[in-house]
């Protein structure tokens, strides 16, 4: 009876492993947080950190609250750091890709409103796991306020500060700039 009950456990667990595997996100995302806007501000950005279980590349990111949403990454361009947009972010297999001030972000342009502290934004990330299947992540991002975050990333680079110049909108007209104010 022992060894039958023992097969029985077996046989559930394994299922309900099958289960959650089924119904689980291969993506996971920790830590999501969007830096708050003052007043005018028209653009900000996302950070969290992401893990793919087996593998997969980034490639779309929107929300509502924005009409631009990109992908961009920090890169030193004739010695000045610059942030521009990439195609996709790789997510190699079980490890942790962090998206953080001065480095890979989500980047809102255009704000449609005002991003005030401890506001729950919402946001969904598109994902091409290594297998060719796809995956939508419904992801909700507390705005944390502008100047504990300036402290807290004493080398992260500050869309809000950065002259006009070393961003590269190329799609924007100057009058939608999202850095002009
Ligand atoms: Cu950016």
């Amino acid at each position: 009876m022992k060894t039958l009950s023992k097969h029985i456990g077996a046989a559930l667990f394994s299922g309900a492993v099958l289960l959650s595997a089924s119904v689980q996100a291969e993506v996971v995302v920790e830590n999501a947080w969007v830096r708050a806007t003052v007043e005018g501000q028209q653009a900000t950005g996302a950070f969290m950190d992401l893990t793919s279980k087996k593998g997969g590349k980034l490639v779309e990111a929107k929300s509502d609250i924005a009409k631009t949403v990109e992908i961009h990454e920090m890169a030193m361009e004739n010695d000045v750091m610059k942030m521009r947009q990439i195609e996709s972010l790789d997510l190699p297999e079980n490890s942790k890709v962090a998206l953080k001030p001065g480095g890979y972000h989500i980047m809102f342009i255009d704000l449609l409103e005002r991003v005030k502290e401890n506001d729950e934004i919402a946001m969904q990330l598109f994902v091409v796991n290594t297998d060719g299947s796809q995956e939508t992540i419904d992801v909700k991002a507390i705005a944390k306020p502008l100047n504990s975050v300036a402290k807290a990333s004493m080398n992260g680079h500050q869309h809000e500060a950065h002259p006009q110049e070393q961003h590269q909108h190329e799609a924007h007209s100057p009058e939608q700039h999202p850095h002009k104010h």
